[in-house]
């Protein structure tokens, strides 16, 4: 049972781009990136926003491996930062690291899938959200970046195996679906179904993959779907969502541990009922229905008081560590939903 669970893997991270050691000089894409987010928080005017632009500002990004810069996606042009969610507390994680230190184990069970994750096939693309609502819809690749008005929000990001980032994701709030779908006053609970084919997602390697409950499924309450935080990300870092981080469109909640964001996702159904989650399916008491981040509810194997911040060292094992925060820090936005 215990390869089916998450777990830490740092070994796995020694794989990563060693061109992270390489000269500043080679970058340019991320430069211009972290230019023009200055440039657009610019154009909001925040007043005390110089604190806020700091975050973007100061951090130099290192060089990325050309294979992974080859990952990214497009450009994202039309949208606006959104002024309440730019500053997470702490640095936004280099690019580098968010691209290419993942769980999405429809790829494999380590941290390095990003390779392997280009083999998910993103066009055509449909979304079809359907269940107890008055108007189905499908949508389609081109809906997901136009149909709803773009935003950026910069969010921690909290997984369940101790580690976190802070992500500039580029996306729209679910609330903004959720009112395009008219749910039924019996809908309760949200389900998020994410793209399987076990010809292209064969799973883990380590041979168990096809005994796992595929395909990944996640789900919210209603009240937590339309919650201001709940957010579908269809990019991050000024660009489209690379595959390895649930292209063409992935959930973000980020109250919640990170495997309650499933990615890819091609079904949404609103239901009356709880409906069965990947995780939680595998081991509950390891990976519970709600999954809101919480230092005081260790994991049965580790503690959740503290996390280890995502590329605060070239060393894995020297990532700095800070204290958990209950609700990931969204406290103020969530906390009553669960009074
Ligand atoms: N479909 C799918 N979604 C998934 C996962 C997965 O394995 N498959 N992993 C989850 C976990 S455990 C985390 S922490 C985040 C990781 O997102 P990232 O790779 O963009 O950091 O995705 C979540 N969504
Ligand atoms: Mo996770």
């Amino acid at each position: 049972m215990d390869t089916l669970v998450e777990r830490d893997r740092p070994m796995s991270f020694i794989h990563l781009p060693k061109s992270w050691q390489l000269p500043e000089s080679r970058i340019t894409p991320e430069a211009a990136y972290w230019n023009r987010r200055k440039f657009i928080k610019g154009m909001v005017g925040m007043g005390i926003g110089a604190s806020a632009v700091s975050f973007a500002s100061c951090q130099r990004p290192n060089a990325m491996d050309p294979e992974l810069r080859e990952t990214l996606g497009q450009p994202l042009h039309s949208f606006t930062a959104n002024p309440d969610f730019s500053d997470a507390g702490r640095a936004i994680t280099e690019e580098q690291y968010a691209t290419s230190y993942n769980n999405f184990y429809e790829f494999g069970g380590t941290k390095n899938i990003w390779a392997e994750a280009q083999n998910l096939p993103t066009d055509p693309w449909t979304l079809a959200v359907g269940g107890l609502v008055n108007n189905p819809q499908k949508y389609d690749l081109d809906d997901l970046t136009k149909r709803f008005p773009l935003e950026e929000r910069v969010y921690r990001f909290r997984c369940v195996e101790a580690w976190a980032m802070v992500v500039p994701w580029l996306g729209f709030p679910m609330k903004a679906l959720m009112d395009d779908v008219e749910p039924t006053s019996n809908a309760r609970y949200v389900s998020f179904t994410s793209f399987y084919d076990p010809e292209i997602t064969t799973g883990p390697s380590w041979g168990l993959g096809r005994d796992l409950p595929w395909p990944y499924v996640e789900a919210l309450t209603i009240e937590e779907m339309a919650n201001e935080l709940a957010f579908f990300a269809v990019g991050l870092y000024g660009r489209t969502l690379p595959k390895q981080n649930g292209a063409p469109i992935r959930m973000v909640v980020p109250w919640k541990y990170g495997f309650k964001g499933g990615k890819s996702i091609v079904k949404i159904e609103f239901t009356s009922e709880q409906p069965a989650t990947y995780w939680n399916t595998i081991s509950p008491n390891e990976y519970g229905f709600e999954a809101n981040v919480n230092p005081d509810v260790p994991h049965p194997r580790w503690s959740q008081k503290s996390e280890k911040i995502v590329g605060t060292n070239t060393n894995p094992f020297d990532w700095e560590r800070q204290e958990t925060i209950i609700y990931n820090g969204y406290g103020d936005y969530v906390a009553d939903l669960y009074a």
